[in-house]
């Protein structure tokens, strides 16, 4: 009941390199400012993994993961305005207050509003978890989301209220994967027609870089993975060509540049390593080209490449979610998938039971998978 504490379904990390453990977990009331949210669906990430592994600076154990995701809105804490009980809403990792310098400024989408409190693994009212064991031990909150819970507690600026009509075992996509893809495409690039395009690493989120430099009427888009099992689904998503780094001798960034001459006008690092970041910058296209990091490296990773590659006029760049203001875009993501027209379900390609998540991460390792769909 609202007001009251709910025991529920969750999947604690306890600590790094850990399988999860599925238990029981009792979810606090929203405090102020909070809403309180019956998950529905959950994918699971690249970046979940990732966090898991130990691999993120900002990981704190032990937690409860998971960003990408939707559910139903089961109450609301004092003050709360945007949304209620019963609301279809997407949890949001990259926070919206429409009230900060971020939010203000055209061009970014890093709200301040909460991101501390989000780093921290705790809530902003209080500066501690909703999140405690049957007898009594806090559990640290993941990117403000902590999905891998039948119920969770986010602050207000991070719920995305969507139409009711919207699959929510689909449309959980859009709460980072796709949308970051797409996202760095159309906000971060600004990818413009005739163009060429290069995206390293075809897990979901290159697939959708993919998929929206194709619609963006990009001419030429080389999808390059060392996994050749991805390359169907990059040449189904927009592809026209596929390159696979080990069937060559010489770095990636030599065999892209012979082939396109001067590199191309757009590259896509989405896989979170340092040297392919370097490689990706590298055949970007001597005078303009753009080079998008979107892969998120290990703690104490670093990017070099030769400063004289920025002198002859390739840019650096990075997004998170995408640049998308999420609670005022990814409503309208979620009504675009409605129109019909975007690739959003072909990304699931595996379904499976909340209690079998270990062996969800077990498939995300195995490179057999997109996306896996977890439901409660
Ligand atoms: P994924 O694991 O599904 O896909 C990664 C792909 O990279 C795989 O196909 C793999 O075979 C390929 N790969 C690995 N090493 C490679 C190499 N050396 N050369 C070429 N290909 C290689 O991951 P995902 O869920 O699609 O996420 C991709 C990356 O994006 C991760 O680092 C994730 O943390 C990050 N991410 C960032 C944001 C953001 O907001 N910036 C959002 C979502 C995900
Ligand atoms: N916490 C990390 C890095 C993790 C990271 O960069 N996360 C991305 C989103 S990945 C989603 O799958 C992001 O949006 N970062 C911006 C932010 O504010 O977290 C670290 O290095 O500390
Ligand atoms: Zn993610």
């Amino acid at each position: 009941a609202p007001g009251e504490p709910i025991e529920c379904l969750a999947a604690i990390a306890w600590e790094a390199k850990k399988p999860l453990d599925v238990t029981k977990v009792i979810v606090a009331p929203p405090g102020p400012g909070e809403v309180r949210i019956k998950i529905i669906a959950t994918a699971l990430c690249h970046t979940d993994a990732y966090t898991l592994d130990g691999l993120d600076p900002e990981g704190l154990f032990p937690c409860i993961l998971g960003h990408e995701a939707a559910g139903v809105v089961e109450s609301v804490g004092e003050g709360v305005t945007s949304v209620k009980p019963g609301d279809h809403v997407i949890p949001c990792y990259q926070a919206y207050c429409g009230d900060c310098k971020f939010c203000k400024h055209p061009e970014s989408n890093l709200c301040i509003s909460v991101r501390a409190f989000t780093g921290k693994g705790v809530m902003k009212a209080d500066g501690k978890p909703r999140f405690t064991t049957l007898d009594g031990k806090p559990i640290f909150h993941f990117m403000g989301t902590s999905t891998f819970s039948e119920y969770t507690v986010v602050h207000e600026q991070s719920v995305a209220l969507v139409d009711k009509t919207a699959p929510l075992d689909k449309v959980c996509l859009l709460g980072c994967g796709v949308a970051t893809g797409w996202g760095a495409v159309f906000n971060t690039a600004k990818v413009q027609p005739g163009t060429s395009v290069a995206v390293f690493g075809l897990g979901a989120v290159g697939l959708a870089v993919i998929e929206a430099a194709a619609r963006a009427g990009a001419s030429r888009i080389i999808a390059v993975d060392i996994n050749a099992d991805k390359f169907p689904a990059a040449k189904e998503w927009g592809a026209t060509e596929c390159i696979n780094p080990k069937d060559h001798d010489k770095p990636i960034q030599a065999v892209i540049n012979e082939l396109t001459e001067w590199g191309c006008d757009y590259t896509f690092e989405c896989i979170g390593n340092v040297a392919v970041m370097r490689a990706a910058l590298e055949c970007a296209h001597r005078g303009w080209g753009q080079s998008v990091v979107v892969g998120v490296a290990a703690a104490g990773q670093e990017i070099s490449t030769r400063p004289f590659q920025l002198v002859t006029g390739r840019q650096w760049k990075g997004t998170a979610f995408g640049g998308y203001k999420s609670r005022v875009q990814v409503p309208q993501l979620v009504d675009e998938y409605l129109a019909g027209g975007t690739l959003l379900d072909k990304y699931i390609t595996h379904r499976l039971p909340f209690t079998q998540i270990n062996e969800a991460f077990d498939l995300l390792h195995s490179g057999k998978t997109l996306r896996t769909v977890l439901t409660f």
